[in-house]
């Protein structure tokens, strides 16, 4: 038996095997060990933090405020905690998780360095193993996969990728002694938030930039900076009321700037502009709460998408580069960036702008890449593109439930969920935000512990009722997935080739992932506990 650490040493039979060791992990396990439950950790990464151990590239920093993109499940962690920005980067999020690790004692059920390779039921005796690599295995009554929605990296598998003979970095896998650029000539592949955070810092310290850009992207500012003490101080003196406003947001942040309660396609000009004015000084994605229809109504998303090009084409000074730089989806439509100086970052003379669209990637060569166009030589290519989101980190995992079905079999013409929090024929496996839930739609830190507290109380019900065993009935899954696309039909989200349709992904099936609205996800999650857990089969 270990005391935490790397290795694989640990006790062969807990109840609870937890996969993963970030926000969801964490929270999982201290609710297990106060039920009394035992409980083990396995976590690839060699400390606490999941997204936020991984994603340490220039700029990584969270797009939804860090007093609001924490823990609020103990009030004295909240009151102690001080934060130090409006958001918060990726460093204080680490370090916040490794305070959280040591003040509840978690680090010593936690296994680093072992990535999970199989989780497989065993029908006889109703328990799961869980295989480890580099070597063991775990059983146990529960299985609880806290893997992340975005933690499987997707790295395009581009001509002649293994011909560049200079450095490649993954965002998502960014090296922990960070990477030094000066002098460099450097290309970043992808414009999504991890690229918008990046390119700016990338750009101020290497010899030249070059962006492949294959879809524009539409950002809001940050305006992030120091935190005002005096602006803590009012949250924590009513810290329960900001979590509860949360909660009863559509997505579950942004409780002191709620949604307008008036449509785009009802406003005057001057209530649009004035509006949107507001909310771009303001910063952030509230921009999108601006009017009650914009993800719903494409007249009304063209309204924000118009104010925000025309920003767009305030910010950049060369007309040819705003016309490239210039999107066409609907806004919101894929995940809305929040940047520290993205667009002007295209002012400076060591940045250049390539349009894959115009201009698509041939190959890499030995000494940079090649497009249809030119030759852009590079001593360095990051690659900012993104995920295997919301399915990728599971479909590493060899699962097998009822009749040693594998899920990426139950999986394949998508993910398919009841409430996100269960799969039909995997008994007692659990999911984390999975899909089918708000999950990415929502504040992460919210929905994993809205998440995290039901199967908590899912186990606890389950032995107070003599009960071994949860699955979800087939029956109740069907109308959860028809549930979700329909919620998903009726919103603009469908409309682009955004990674939570997979479209990101060659081969990946596509269909829209997560679920829209906090709040009557969570009435739905009560409701079916109130009704004796409707829709699943309890034994
Ligand atoms: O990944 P992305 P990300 N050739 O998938 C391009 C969260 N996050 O890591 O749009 C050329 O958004 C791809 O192009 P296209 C947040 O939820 C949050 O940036 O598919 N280009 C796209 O431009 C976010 O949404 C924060 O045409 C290729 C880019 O790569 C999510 O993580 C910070 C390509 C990928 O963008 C993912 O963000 C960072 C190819 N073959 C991340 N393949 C904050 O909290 C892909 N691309 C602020």
């Amino acid at each position: 038996m270990d005391q935490g650490g790397r290795g694989v040493e640990q006790p062969s039979e807990v109840d609870v095997v937890i996969v993963g060791a970030g926000f969801a992990g964490l929270y999982m396990l201290h609710r297990c060990r106060q039920r009394g439950l035992t409980a083990r950790v396995v976590e690839a990464g060699d400390d606490v933090g999941g997204t936020w151990y991984w994603n340490r590239y220039p700029g990584a920093r969270c797009d939804v405020e860090s007093l609001e993109y924490s823990y609020g499940f103990d009030d004295a962690l909240q009151q102690e905690w001080e934060w130090t920005e409006r958001y918060a980067g990726q460093p204080e999020i680490l370090r916040y998780l490794q305070h959280v690790a040591e003040r509840f004692d978690l680090r010593r059920d936690i296994t680093f360095g072992a990535r999970v390779t199989a989780a497989v039921l065993d029908e006889a005796t109703g328990t799961w193993t869980v295989s480890l690599d580099p070597g063991g295995a775990v059983t146990a009554s529960f299985v609880v996969m806290a893997t992340g929605c975005l933690s499987s990296a997707n790295v395009p598998d581009l001509p002649g990728a293994a011909s560049f003979t200079g450095p490649t970095y993954h965002t998502g896998r960014w090296p922990h002694e960070g990477v030094d650029f000066t002098g460099q000539r450097v290309g970043v592949i992808g414009t999504g938030s991890s690229a918008v955070q990046s390119i700016p810092l990338i750009a101020e310290q290497a010899a030249h930039l070059t962006v492949f850009q294959r879809t524009p992207t539409y950002t809001v500012p940050a305006w992030n900076g120091p935190l005002d003490p005096a602006e803590q101080a009012a949250v924590k003196a009513d810290y329960a009321g900001l979590r509860a406003a949360n909660r009863a947001m559509f997505s579950a942040f942004g409780g002191r700037i709620p949604r307008r309660d008036q449509a785009a396609r009802d406003a005057t000009e001057e209530e649009l502009d004035a509006e949107y004015e507001r909310r771009w000084a303001l910063g952030g994605l509230p921009f999108l709460a601006a009017f009650n229809d914009l993800l719903l109504d494409p007249v009304a998303n063209e309204t924000a998408r118009r104010f925000v090009i025309g920003k767009l084409r305030e910010i950049v000074h060369d007309p040819t580069v705003a016309d490239r730089l210039t999107p066409d989806h609907v806004i919101g439509c894929k995940r809305l960036c929040v940047d520290s100086g993205y667009w002007a970052t295209f002012n400076r003379p060591n940045v250049t702008l390539v349009d894959l669209r115009e201009t698509p990637i041939e190959t890499l060569t030995p000494t940079g890449i090649r497009t249809t166009a030119a030759d852009h030589d590079l001593d360095a290519i990051v690659y900012a593109t993104g995920f295997d989101a919301m399915t990728g980190a599971l479909s590493r995992i060899d699962v097998r439930g009822r009749g040693g079905q594998p899920l990426g079999e139950a999986w394949a013409a998508g993910p398919r969920t009841y409430l996100g929090l269960m799969t039909h024929g995997f008994p007692n496996l659990f999911l984390v935000t999975g899909p089918g839930s708000p999950s990415v739609l929502a504040n992460m830190i919210e929905a994993i512990q809205q998440h995290v507290e039901w199967i908590d109380r899912c186990l606890g019900d389950l032995a107070a009722d003599g009960l071994q065993q949860i699955d979800a009935d087939a029956d109740a899954q069907d109308a959860w997935v028809d549930h979700v696309n329909g919620v998903a039909g009726a919103t603009l989200f469908p409309t682009c080739s955004s990674w939570y349709l997979g479209a990101n992904v060659p081969g990946k099936t596509r269909v829209f992932m997560p679920l829209a609205g906090f709040p009557p996800y969570v009435e739905v999650c009560e409701q079916v506990v109130a009704d004796g857990y409707r829709g699943f089969r309890r034994r």
